[in-house]
């Protein structure tokens, strides 16, 4: 991760555990104690606005709360060209893809040169949940590759699959002969070989690469070409995050994907499930930049993000003219494509950010003969009492079943208590509701838009927080604190 509050390395992580323990006793604590009552409301309080090189509001929008401004052909309606709070002379954003690391280079004889390694690798989509995918040096989707339009990138390819393969560099204009057409533009790279990929980036954008073997596209082998402008594009982002969306099919009991299949049931988002993936955090009035693409092997995503209305910059193709941004709360973002958006992060609170297809919004999903029969069990107490073969009941006494397809509520996602730890040990979660795990399934990640004092207590401070206090909190200053009930103290691990 290139976030620089991002958890990255064992002293963060020490420090996350240390914060995780004292969150968790205290959390024990609080099961055991009657739930206390909201506090009192509290007046909105005046946002303090610190920076002198942008406004808090342009011709009627603000970015500290909803709004949409005044014409919607003025140039700041819905905060089309409100600038972040980052200056133009620091560069571009570092672009951030949650949960995937960074790939370095070297320079070498003019040329930025990097090295990729194909193959199997071990990708956990969810806590204790290890699959079996192919990727690039270690990683499913692969490392991130970052470069300035204008570099002379060198690709070093090895192959340590046992089979062919070759790298494709995706909407890249480039020499015919090292564009990884698989047989089309060169000899394929063979088992323990090697191949070297060299040209010129002339342009920017969201670029990725893959292999191009169809059924190991399937197996997961995609990473991020991201090629920042030269002159950092206008207005500044504060944020720049990536994301990949992508389905496997791999059945109950199985670890290894099935590449032929046609119908997905498990879907990550850069390489992990929800609640598995990395919030978004971000600081109250910050533009934001999502990049997203789709390396799912035949189906689209609508993504949907909550709370907030976003500007479509562009897609993988390149920028777009602002003249052609639109407005949009969901974006169709179909097989090897990408879209971009921005926004201003001005609505508090964690929202959601996903598929909104509904098979996409569950995990390792399986026909629900057990649970789905019988209400409110779990298919682990059937199986685990086969020896007495408890009746599966043909008429059904629970008046609920009156109601046509009763039940519809999915069960059997086990959280385990060692699960739900690797859930909120991580700083992103902290303070969001105790049962937030339990709506962020699947393709599904959350946006999490806190004001500065709570953006710090998140992201850089080592003071404990209990679960649900960060939302209260906002609650208390932007809602309705008498009309707000906090979530049970049911997940507190
Ligand atoms: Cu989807």
């Amino acid at each position: 991760m290139t976030s620089p509050h991002a958890p990255n390395g064992r002293r963060e992580f020490l420090k996350q555990g240390t914060l995780a323990a004292v969150a968790l006793s205290t959390g024990s604590a609080m099961a055991q104690q009657p739930q206390s009552p909201p506090p009192p409301p509290k007046k909105q309080p005046v946002v303090e606005h610190p920076h002198d090189h942008v406004k808090a509001e342009y011709d009627g929008f603000s970015r500290y709360q909803p709004s949409r401004g005044n014409s919607p052909d003025s140039d700041f309606y819905l905060g089309k060209l409100v600038p972040g709070f980052r200056k133009p002379e620091e560069g571009p954003a570092p672009f951030v893809a949650p949960d995937l690391q960074p790939l370095s280079w070297e320079m070498k004889n003019g040329a930025k040169e990097f090295h990729l390694v194909c193959q199997q690798v071990e990708r956990e989509f969810l806590p204790g949940y290890r699959m079996v995918v192919w990727g690039f040096n270690g990683s499913m989707p692969g490392p991130t590759i970052e470069v300035t339009q204008g570099d002379r990138v060198r690709l070093v390819v090895h192959n340590e699959l046992p089979e062919e393969t070759s790298v494709h560099w995706h909407g890249f204009e480039l020499p015919v002969q090292f564009d990884g057409s698989h047989t089309l533009t060169q000899n394929p790279i063979k088992p323990g070989k090697t191949f070297v990929y060299e040209f010129d980036v002339h342009e920017e954008g969201t670029f990725f690469y893959h292999s191009h073997v169809a059924m190991q596209e399937t197996m997961g082998m995609v990473g991020w070409f991201i090629v920042h402008p030269r002159k950092p594009f206008d207005p500044p982002v504060d944020r720049d995050f990536g994301l990949i969306f992508q389905n496997f099919a791999i059945m109950p009991n199985q670890t290894v994907n099935d590449s032929f299949a046609e119908g997905w049931n498990w879907h990550t988002i850069n390489g992990r499930s929800g609640p598995y993936t990395t919030p978004l955090v971000v600081r109250h009035g910050e533009r934001v930049r999502i990049r997203i693409m789709d390396f799912s092997p035949i189906q689209h995503h609508p993504i949907h993000i909550h709370g907030h209305t976003f500007w479509v910059t562009g897609h993988e193709g390149a920028r777009a003219p602002k003249s052609a941004w639109i407005p949009r709360n969901t974006e169709l973002i179909a097989v090897a494509q990408a879209s971009e958006f921005e926004f201003i992060a001005n609505n508090p609170g964690d929202w959601m950010f996903h598929c909104h297809m509904t098979h996409h919004m569950m995990n390792h999903m399986v026909t629900h003969v057990g649970p789905r029969s019988r209400p409110n069990q779990h298919v682990d107490q059937y199986l685990a009492n086969l020896d007495r073969r408890p009746q599966i009941p043909i008429a059904h006494e629970d008046p609920a079943f009156a109601v046509p397809g009763y039940p519809q509520g999915m069960k059997g996602m086990e959280m385990s208590e060692e699960f739900m730890k690797t859930i909120w040990l991580r700083r992103e979660f902290m303070g969001m509701r105790a049962t937030a795990p339990k709506s962020l399934k699947g393709l599904m990640t959350a946006l999490r838009v806190l004001p500065d004092d709570l953006y710090s207590r998140v992201m850089e401070s080592d003071e404990p927080i209990e679960k649900g206090a960060i939302f209260q909190e906002i609650v208390n200053r932007f809602g309705t604190p008498a009309a707000y009930e906090p979530a049970p103290k049911m997940m507190m691990h």
